[in-house]
């Protein structure tokens, strides 16, 4: 038997535009606009102030921007543009203002070391830098050394913040203004699926962090997909029970770098005419003071944040009640966590979503027809995605049969930019492998059993174990190392390295025993030094005789990762 073909949700996935960039279709296609255009919905809200921009703003200051990056920066088509920030009200304006010229997006996190931008810059090429005040030393350093001139970064304007002799994007919109109109980018028929609107980066089944190139059409049909599960209806005329309706108020606690940030809780939350309150950094107790004085009902969450709202003592102090509805993906959520969010919610909406930068985000939300998700449930399959499941012995499984999950979707992936090795064991045949192992029901429903991939995922960020390999066979007190994930409370898991030492440092050890935990620490801030705290080996270094593997060299990472489940941590 050729195994099952698995599809899902009950909605109808409508034809999907496909000579439209993002931009074409949030801004100027009419329906989705209506909210905004004609009710005068709030489109973008900052957290900190409250000021709110408008529609006919949005549009304007994209336009305006859009003319500056043309006139002044050159910037057309193909050309990257590396946005490298905390979340801004302008973010999303700076980046349709590339898309009108053909440009291409990539987000980088404002927390990265000099290094991993610099990586970043040279995957993508990227040609202009757009940067938050506080993330200007290291673009700067990160700029020099990859020969970027410094007259090529420009920095989101931020009250009471200093901006140098940087140019802002508030510098520009008033420039742009007055500049001439820029040449619209245009698609023909079929070309928004194959023209790349951003580079995002994801590790994958294996390896080091690699720019995913994401299509127009794969945004846009997300969109839909998303709007089409939730049976959005459009018109507006009868949304009262909606699960997502015009004014509506989302906190954007959730980084615009990451896909689940950037497609799900900024465009199509703005697709249903809803207002996006948006934070530039994630702190706890900010977050619940903002949920009340804004009065948000919507909030996408990863697990950890649902941790703080489980156990934080100071969760009792605030009145969430105004709050409708809670999405929580990116990392599995454990069934207790899951249970006491429903508790503390008893009204809300709260369940599961799963997605992957592959898929250029969702492929799964809880069904629309339950006030809650199904604990354990990464959700239902939403319209337009169908699964398959490849079983260990290479056969296709059926409904409730386990194995590797993989999708076909509107909303999958091109490749991966520059790598045709990475992309064919990835994207085959239109279906993306997802290095996650699970199960789908005869209702649509995903079950995620266990993670195949090598990747690990710390606070909802994905971290690539061999970027850390690569970083520690640098020390000279390592001769061979193998990262995996333990399980942590609330960060789901974190990173700890098994290390072989070189013959030098075995050899002082030898002579002196003292002599091995300075060796810990210096390997511990060796990694500390050079890469974003979450990548950081918070799951400690444990040294052995030999890292095991196949004989043909590769690393049995399972066996070390069973193994750290019996190391007691202090
Ligand atoms: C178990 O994490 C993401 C996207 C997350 C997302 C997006 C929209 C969640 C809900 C939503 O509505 O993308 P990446 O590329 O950073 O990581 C993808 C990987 C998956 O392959 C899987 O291993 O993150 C893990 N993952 C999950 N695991 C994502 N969601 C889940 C989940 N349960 N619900």
């Amino acid at each position: 038997a050729p195994g099952d073909i698995l599809s899902a949700s009950s909605g109808v996935l409508p034809p999907i535009p496909d000579n439209l960039t993002i931009p074409q279709f949030q801004l100027d296609h009419t329906e989705p606009t209506r909210p905004h255009r004609d009710a005068g919905i709030p489109y973008l809200v900052d957290d900190a102030t409250g000021k709110g921009i408008g529609f006919a703003e949005a549009r304007e200051r994209t336009q305006a921007l859009a003319n500056a990056f043309s006139s002044l920066y050159k910037i057309g088509n193909d050309d990257v543009v590396l946005i490298f920030s905390r979340n801004h009200v302008d973010y999303p304006f700076a980046l349709w203002a590339v898309h009108r010229l053909g440009g291409v997006i990539s987000p980088a996190n404002p927390d990265y070391s000099r290094g991993e931008l610099e990586f970043q810059l040279r995957a993508t090429k990227a040609s202009l830098i757009i940067t938050y005040p506080d993330a200007l030393d290291t673009a700067t350093a990160a700029a020099k050394a990859y020969g970027l001139p410094l007259d090529r970064i420009v920095v989101f304007s931020v009250a009471g913040m200093s901006t140098g002799n940087f140019v802002t994007i508030d510098t520009l919109v008033k420039r742009g203004s007055g500049l001439k109109k820029a040449p619209e980018f245009k698609l023909k028929p079929g070309e928004a699926k194959t023209k790349v609107a951003l580079l995002s980066f994801s590790s994958g089944t294996t390896g080091t962090p690699k720019a995913v190139a994401i299509p127009h059409f794969a945004v846009i049909a997300n969109i839909l997909q998303l709007a089409a599960h939730s049976k959005i209806n459009t018109n507006y005329v009868d949304w009262k029970d909606q699960r997502y309706r015009p004014g509506d108020r989302a906190l954007a606690v959730l980084p615009f770098y990451h896909i689940y940030g950037l497609v799900v809780n900024l465009h199509f939350l703005l697709y249903c005419g809803m207002s996006i309150v948006v934070v530039p950094k994630f702190h706890f107790e900010a977050m619940l003071k903002s949920i009340v004085r804004h009065r948000i009902t919507h909030l996408m969450l990863v697990p950890p944040q649902a941790v703080l709202l489980c156990k934080h003592p100071v969760v009792k102090n605030y009145d969430l009640s105004g709050v409708r509805y809670i999405m929580i993906g990116a990392a599995p959520l454990s069934d207790e966590v899951n249970q006491q969010m429903f508790a503390l919610f008893p009204d809300a909406q709260i369940g599961q979503g799963y997605g992957m930068t592959e898929t250029s985000t969702v492929i799964s939300i809880w069904p629309i027809e339950s006030k809650r998700g199904i604990s354990g449930s990464a959700g239902q399959l939403i319209p337009g995605v169908v699964a398959r499941i490849l079983k260990p012995d290479g056969t296709l499984g059926k409904v409730g049969e386990v194995g590797e999950v993989t999708f076909k979707a509107p909303s999958n992936a091109l490749r991966y930019y520059n790598n045709e090795k990475a992309t064919k064991e990835t994207f085959i045949d239109g279906w993306v492998r997802t290095g996650d192992e699970g199960t789908i029901t005869a209702d649509g429903l995903l079950y995620i059993t266990d993670r195949i991939k090598e990747i690990m995922k710390v606070r909802g960020f994905q971290v690539a174990p061999a970027e850390l390999e690569g970083a520690l066979l640098d020390h000279a007190d390592v001769s061979d190392a193998c990262v995996v994930g333990i399980p942590d409370d609330y960060s789901g898991e974190v990173p700890l390295a098994f290390i072989v030492l070189s013959a030098d440092a075995a050899a002082r050890v030898a002579s002196d025993l003292n002599r091995l935990e300075p060796i810990r620490a210096g390997i511990i801030k060796h990694i500390a030094d050079q890469k974003i705290a979450y990548k950081h080996l918070a799951g400690g270094v444990e040294f052995v005789e030999s890292i095991p593997k196949t004989p043909s060299g590769k690393l049995l990472r399972r066996f070390l990762r069973d193994k750290a489940k019996e190391i007691k941590r202090p």
